[in-house]
């Protein structure tokens, strides 16, 4: 037993219960495509793998009709809504998959895999339709093969070899993304370089493209705004100067010359210090409209990034992207969509759903998630996210009255947006097991299904991949999926409890830095967001300062209004506490802080224990790994927990509550 890993959850063994293997064998001995395309290929191909080697026997692919078989068609169904849904008739004696598109097909093979993979009964009717359009991956890789916040090794994509070698990764990839419904990848950094503009590059890009293509991916390009001026060698980059809106028009018809098929672009504008419309007086909108006029006449769409602040050490950077966006909804080209991160920071381990969601009728908003662990413990601690996008997609925003979930504005069907959009921040690296941290791979694919159907609960998708991944005994399956659900409330007790935020160390991310006093800027600081004092702690937006509460609805408002009702993994979020404030759990603040703090570094040991008595179910390299990062993430939970009560413990002068040891 040695399992790298490398295959993710698309592990085709044989299957082990004999019956099950035998029933499988019976019904599904070859496998019928009617209609031959690329993409119909890709699905026989995949299922002929996958059937061959569920049964070790193997399956031929033919395109005559016959008993027995999986039938691949394209055709019509009522119970399909949208163009890439499908249905599924199977029975022990053979199964059809029916689809408006041959996508739709090879999503209906994988969700036939998916059955016979997790063991569940051959007779089955299926209908599924996804409810977000693009599902996007955003790559954060750099040129020079670097990923910037990435923790498994370099860049998949081999930028020095294309467009010659295709890295027979790059077909896997695809395959594992076709698989969860992944169809769009945004494949460089958002702080982008424009050489991927070059001819030199989109020969890459082109590359790329065809090698997606049959499995349903879209190739998109994240641009930078300056790109007129580095490359085209224009004076300016002006959105509206007439010269930079012919260079982008040239630029994206060059674009479709290779990609005919190109997703769009992928902006990040004045963030962060990239440039952008407001460098020459304009707006996102101007920008933005801009990009989507060269797009006429494509398919194509802008997704323009809503991750924008300002420095302003009296002002609150919660509230920022709310202010600059919220005037401009109604004043977007229709091919617009503009991409908002869950929460109103920066993919801090929880926060509050961003405020905009809640107010943006006219302009399609979509959901950005970070995959990727930047403030989640990298690819060492086993941090499984899905129930935290869950939160997320579930909260209310009650904008049109009690039910109105982030989910729903994403998906469209509450403000009936015409293109909808889920991305997440890839977690892909060069590492052979792509993550890093073989959980890493649960992320990946836990955001894929829920970008599929966000109706998913995150328990049953862990409970899909861990059967698909780990082990198929029921025992151990019921431990992995518990210690997964675990595991984020965890991860949040021993780093940022009560909602606390951005204490991380500087530049990197990783460990607690709550002390951070002066960065580049006065909002990277740790202070600016927890606000310890001798008088308590925790970030007033309940009016003062900062009334940030204010920019959600009124039932929002008043169920984080009031400390003593509120959900209190939010409460710091909001509210500036005295240390001997009593919480409605019978303790004080800083008493409710330490218990969270030491818990959660109790946590971990019980998950180590936990993982160590799955030994016996899971393979000995994946478990060796597992065990190793466990051990690291227990040295690292003391070292947040140890730290954080240190530092706060100047500002309280109080002592650890009854029964908790000192660091030692
Ligand atoms: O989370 C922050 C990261 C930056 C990132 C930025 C963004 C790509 O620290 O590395 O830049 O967000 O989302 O644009």
């Amino acid at each position: 037993l040695a399992d790298d890993g490398s295959r993710l959850w698309l592990k085709y063994d044989l299957i082990q219960d004999e019956a099950y293997r035998k029933s499988v064998q019976k019904a599904f001995r070859q496998i019928i495509v009617l209609d031959q395309t690329e993409t119909t290929q890709v699905a026989a191909d995949e299922l002929q793998k996958a059937l061959s080697g569920f049964t070790g026997k193997t399956i031929s692919i033919n395109n005559s009709p016959a008993n027995k078989s999986i039938v691949l068609k394209l055709g019509s169904d009522p119970r399909i809504q949208k163009n890439e849904g499908f249905t599924i008739s199977s029975t022990s004696k053979g199964a059809e998959i029916i689809s408006p598109s041959d996508e739709g097909l090879l999503y209906g093979a994988f969700a036939l895999i998916r059955r016979i993979q997790t063991g569940q009964s051959l007779d089955f009717e299926l209908a599924e339709s996804p409810k977000v359009q693009v599902r996007m991956l955003n790559h954060w890789d750099n040129a020079n093969g670097t990923v910037e916040r990435g923790y498994a090794g370099s860049s998949i994509w081999k930028w020095f070899e294309l467009p010659y070698r295709i890295d027979p990764r790059y077909i896997e990839y695809a395959r594992a993304n076709a698989s969860i419904g992944i169809n769009a990848a945004s494949i460089n950094n958002v702080n982008a370089s424009s050489r991927f503009l070059t001819a030199e590059y989109l020969e890459k890009i082109k590359a790329v493209a065809d090698v997606l293509r049959p499995y349903g991916i879209k190739v998109f390009i994240s641009v930078n705004f300056r790109s007129p001026r580095t490359l085209g060698g224009l004076e300016t980059s002006d959105p509206l100067d007439p010269g930079v809106r012919q260079w982008w028009k040239y630029k994206t018809e060059e674009i479709h010359r290779y990609i005919p098929d190109f997703g769009g672009y992928l902006v990040k504008a004045n963030s962060e210090g990239e440039p952008g419309p407001q460098d020459y007086g304009r707006t996102h909108a101007d920008g933005a409209n801009m990009l989507a006029d060269a797009m006429k006449g494509h398919e194509g769409v802008v997704i323009w990034r809503a991750f924008v602040y300002e420095a302003d050490p009296n002002g609150d950077r919660f509230k920022e992207a709310f202010n600059q966006f919220k005037p401009l909804d109604g004043t977007f080209h229709p091919k617009v969509i503009v991409q908002v991160k869950n929460g109103p920071i920066d993919f801090m381990p929880r926060e509050p759903f961003h405020p905009m969601f809640g107010v943006f009728p006219k302009t399609p908003l979509a959901m950005e998630f970070q995959i990727t662990q930047e403030y989640l413990g990298h690819s060492t601690h086993l941090t499984y996210l899905a129930p935290m996008f869950e939160e997320v997609l579930d909260s209310d925003t009650y904008a049109k009255g009690e039910g109105s979930t982030v989910g729903k504005v994403i998906d469209g069907s509450l403000n009936n947006y015409q293109v909808t959009v889920m991305a997440g921040v890839a977690n892909t690296g060069s590492d052979a097991n792509w993550t890093g941290h073989p959980f890493g791979q649960s992320n990946w694919y836990a955001f894929g299904r829920l970008a599929w159907d966000h109706t998913l609960s995150s328990e049953q998708i862990a409970e899909e991949w861990t059967k698909m991944t780990l082990t198929k005994k029921p025992k151990a399956v019921k431990e992995v999926v518990d210690l997964m659900m675990k595991s984020h409330p965890t991860y949040v007790k021993y780093t940022y409890p009560l909602g606390l935020a951005h204490m991380m160390g500087e530049g990197h991310h990783y460990g607690p830095q709550p002390w951070l006093e002066k960065s580049g800027r006065p909002d990277w600081t740790s202070v600016y967001y927890h606000r310890t004092a001798k008088d308590g702690i925790g970030f007033d937006r309940t009016g003062g300062m900062s009334d940030a509460l204010s920019l959600y609805s009124p039932d929002v408002q008043k169920a984080w209004g009031d400390p003593q009702t509120m959900d209190l993994n939010y409460l710091l979020w909001f509210h500036h506490l005295d240390w001997d404030y009593e919480l409605p759990t019978g303790k004080t603040v800083w008493n409710e802080l330490m218990t969270r703090y030491y818990q959660g570094v109790d946590e971990v040991e019980e998950l180590q224990k936990q993982w160590n008595s799955l030994k016996p179910y899971i393979d000995q390299e994946i478990f060796e790994n597992v065990k190793g990062r466990l051990a690291i993430q227990h040295k690292e939970a003391l070292w947040w927990r140890d730290s954080c009560y240190l530092y706060f413990k100047q500002f309280s002068e109080k002592p650890l509550p009854v029964g908790l040891e000192e660091p030692k």
